[in-house]
């Protein structure tokens, strides 16, 4: 079935993985990706993404020659797409990368191919690709036109959670959704040759809407948390007690408070269910809102706690922001709540000195190191100089830090790490 390999194309987060788990099984894959210097890192054996285990893999699919990454889209038995499907600023999704992927396979196509796309879509995209290859190929059936087709077509969404990814690729259950059943046997065939978890077969859309359900749950979750937040401080009361307390019950569990969601899923999938129904999608939308102001407030809390700190507006003030990344003990910094508070706070504030911790990168972010008064800081170095520390992301870098340390400054901890 693999007789002219796999081409992934998108050598990102899900992407590399993928080639990884792939190799590791002696299949040979080519790695596609628009970027020149990613596919160079690569051919050189280098990762340039950071995540547990992903380097070894990378290096010794390299080095024994199963994997080359490149430019242009080969011919190949099987394409898998794992390229990013961001929403533009209407909130509406965007399909660019989708469709050049697309685009630039179509002219390869022979029949008898397999194409998965893994990156998380709206409902209908499957088709949509069946359809846009279709109109680049009139010489070729494609599964929606009914019949035999020449080329399957089917969708498998991606559900590793970055931090484990090289755990969750292999042991996860694999939704697998096919344009037609033969196609989603096809692609299931697949992910049989690395996949431990169970492989469910079902019809592309369901896949495609079942992928957005995961995230939308997660964010609704997420967003009961924070509003919770919201209201306990409003009455009073300390959330993560009321939490703590309230999670003791057998069918309750309650997510944690933070200063937002980010990351590049879950901030983004359920505006896709927003998009594909917006009168239905009441709850999913409220939770999207929620979980979007929470860095607002919380900047509002770094307000109140330089007022307390002796420095009102902040003028002559040190704070020190922990963490940068969208969650913990990840690099990550896409779509991050605590990139953007620590720059709207700077931008806000040119008469504070706003020292960043983040201990996962080398330098600032573009965004902050254009700000003269931001600088990037170690974890004691900050704490010892600042008014007020705002704890932003709960690595576990920073629980060394310890009370005695924090003594004298105000905090903000959004994360309920020293409490
Ligand atoms: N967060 C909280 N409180 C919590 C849990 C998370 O504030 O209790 C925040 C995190 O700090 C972060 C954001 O939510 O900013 C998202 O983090 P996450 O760990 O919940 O999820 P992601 O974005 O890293 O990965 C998710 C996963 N989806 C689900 O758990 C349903 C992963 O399995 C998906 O593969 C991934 O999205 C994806 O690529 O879609």
């Amino acid at each position: 079935m693999f007789d002219d390999g796999i081409a992934v194309i998108g050598l990102g987060y899900i992407g590399l993985p993928t080639c990884a788990a792939l190799t590791r099984q002696g299949i040979a894959v080519v790695g596609v990706d628009v970027n020149a210097r990613t596919v160079e890192e690569i051919n050189a054996g280098r990762v340039p993404i950071v995540e547990p285990n992903l380097d070894v893999a990378i290096a010794s699919a390299v080095g024994k020659g199963l994997l080359t990454a490149t430019t242009s889209t080969p011919h190949a038995s099987v394409y898998l797409i794992a390229v990013p499907t961001p929403f533009r600023g209407d909130h509406e999704p965007d399909l660019a990368h989708v469709r050049a992927a697309t685009e630039a396979i179509a002219p390869q196509l022979r029949g008898g191919e397999v194409v998965i796309l893994e990156s998380t879509s709206p409902p209908g995209t499957t088709q949509l690709i069946s359809e846009w290859i279709s109109d680049l190929r009139p010489d070729l059936k494609l599964p929606h036109m009914g019949g035999i087709p020449d080329v399957h077509l089917a969708h498998c969404p991606e559900r590793v959670l970055p931090g484990r990814i090289m755990v969750e690729i292999f042991a996860n259950d694999r939704i697998v959704g096919g344009l037609t059943p033969e196609c989603a046997m096809r692609a299931a065939e697949v992910y049989r040759t690395f996949v431990t978890g169970e492989i469910l077969l079902t019809d592309a859309t369901t896949a495609e809407m079942a992928k957005l359900t995961e995230n939308a749950f997660r964010d609704v979750n997420i967003a009961f948390a924070n509003e919770l937040a919201e209201i306990c401080e409003h009455v009073g009361l300390d959330v993560w007690e009321v939490i703590r307390m309230a999670n003791r019950h057998p069918r309750v569990d309650i997510l944690k408070p933070g200063p937002g969601v980010g990351g590049h899923c879950i901030a983004v999938d359920p505006w896709f269910i927003v998009s594909a129904a917006p009168e239905q999608a009441r709850l999913i939308r409220a939770a999207r809102e929620t979980n979007d102001g929470r860095p607002r407030s919380v900047l509002d809390k770094i307000a109140t706690a330089l007022a307390l700190a002796g420095k009102p507006g902040g003028e002559g003030a040190t704070v020190a922001c922990l963490g940068l990344a969208f969650k913990a003990d990840i690099d990550d910094l896409r779509e991050s709540p605590a990139l953007a508070i620590t720059e709207t706070f700077a931008t806000e504030h040119p008469g504070t000195r706003v020292l960043a911790v983040e201990p996962h990168v080398d330098a600032l972010p573009a965004g902050l190191a254009a700000l003269p008064n931001v600088e990037l800081a170690a974890t004691a170095q900050a704490v010892r100089e600042a008014d007020v520390v705002v704890l932003l992301v709960d690595h576990a870098a920073f629980r060394s830090v310890s009370l005695g340390d924090l003594r004298g400054r105000e905090l903000v901890d959004t994360r309920g790490l020293w409490r």
